[in-house]
């Protein structure tokens, strides 16, 4: 497997997400300054020139989520996603789609000072925490003391949050946040 990658980028989700499933792979630098991610080669794995993305044999792969869905199935004896026939399995796939299709905009919207439009998908940031505040529940993680990609989707959300100098100002979200980045393969906020 080769990962395109670029550690100012949305590929350190996708390596810690790799790194997780203890696969070997390959690191094929980009440099976004020189616009690599714009060249036709780059193209032809990802269309949208956006990092990251994952080559596996003839497979390509891109859009984070996409790549960890991907691995969670590939690799099934690291557990880190419930199998297609396991009960969880809905709920994972729906949290792991929720992460970019509704937290991140939501996170966007938020940090941008931007009025959230509903009618565009996603809900504004402080009902999108109380939903993961809920689907915590208890924790320590979303599946309980289960550690899934799910987890890595929407934990490097607030992460991400954090290293903008944006936590999410709820104390369950933020110890959440403490719990993940405390795990030795995560990408971590500058301390
Ligand atoms: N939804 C995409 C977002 C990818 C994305 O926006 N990547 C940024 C880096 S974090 C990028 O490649 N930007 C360079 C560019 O647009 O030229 C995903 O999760 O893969």
């Amino acid at each position: 497997m080769k990962l395109y990658f670029n550690p100012q980028s949305r590929a350190v989700i996708a390596k810690w997400m790799l790194d997780e499933t203890g696969a070997k792979y390959d690191i094929a630098p980009i440099d976004l300054q020189k616009k690599q991610n714009r060249q036709p080669e780059y193209l032809n794995i990802n269309p949208a020139g956006k990092l990251p993305a994952l080559v596996d044999g003839e497979t390509k792969i891109f859009e984070t989520v996409a790549i960890g869905l991907y691995l969670g199935d590939k690799f099934p004896a690291a557990k880190l996603a419930p199998a297609i026939t396991a009960p969880e399995r809905g709920r994972y796939l729906s949290l792991m789609v929720f992460s970019t299709s509704q937290l991140e905009p939501a996170l966007g919207d938020a940090l941008g000072k931007v009025e959230t439009m509903p009618q565009r998908g996603w809900n504004d940031y402080e009902t999108t925490k109380d939903l993961i505040e809920r689907e915590l529940g208890h924790g320590p993680y979303l599946f309980g003391n289960w550690f899934t990609l799910a987890d890595i989707m929407i934990g490097s959300m607030f992460i991400w949050a954090r290293m903008m100098n944006a936590p999410s100002g709820r104390p369950k979200i933020e110890s959440y946040v403490d719990r993940l980045i405390q795990r030795p393969l995560a990408f971590k906020p500058p301390s």
